[in-house]
């Protein structure tokens, strides 16, 4: 008993990839992995939620506003548009985070689709309680979706090699990943990931 599964991907914008505004390194290798789980849950005729940072072009979360960031994903521009080799399955849910220039909104659980659902909501209407997550960056917005996700009570997998950080730290990724363990996150490679209906 594990219950209903979606899939979030978190943040697979040209920002975060190799070349943006705030490149992850190898932030693009997660693409494949992402790719062939979405193409599985749609397969599987399960949810998939597909997160974008999304942020005004004036927000304290930006150096240049006291924030900790160089200037990336802002709305509308080509850095905040999913990389072009993410596949999303026809019928995936996007929701943008990072939109209040007074939160760094890192936690999925803080995006909302253009209508104003909240991924929450959205997770609960669809009856899901299993989480498996993908995307970037391990360190930030990923670390901050799996563990909002397990304080609300979801089961949740993390794709080992479908997440990649930033590591302003070295060690911040692996240290994320511990943490997300340590409160109950399960590590899989996409390859051994049995979707359950
Ligand atoms: C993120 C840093 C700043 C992320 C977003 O998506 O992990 N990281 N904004
Ligand atoms: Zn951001």
């Amino acid at each position: 008993m594990s219950g209903k599964m979606a899939f979030v991907i978190v943040d697979v914008q040209n920002d975060f990839c190799p070349g943006g505004a705030l490149g992850v390194a190898g932030g693009d290798r997660v693409i494949a992995p992402i790719n062939r789980v979405a193409r599985l849950f749609a397969e599987a005729g399960l949810p998939v939620f597909v997160s974008r940072d999304w942020h005004p072009p004036e927000t304290g979360h930006f150096e240049i506003f006291g924030g900790p960031w160089p200037v990336h994903c802002v709305q509308e521009s080509r850095g905040a548009a999913f990389h072009p080799d993410l596949e999303l399955p026809h019928g995936s849910t996007v929701v943008s985070k990072g939109k209040d220039p007074d939160s760094d909104g890192y936690s999925a659980f803080e995006a909302f689709t253009d209508e104003g659902h909240s991924l929450g909501e959205l997770l609960h209407r669809a009856g899901v309680h299993h989480l498996v997550i993908g995307g970037l960056a391990t360190d930030y917005c990923v670390r901050a979706t799996a563990l909002e996700a397990l304080a609300q009570g979801f089961r949740v997998t993390v794709l080992e090699d479908g997440v990649a950080g930033v590591n302003v730290k070295p060690g911040d990724s692996l240290r994320a990943m511990e943490t997300m363990k340590a409160e109950g996150a399960r590590f899989i490679r996409a390859h051994n990931l049995v979707i359950e209906t």
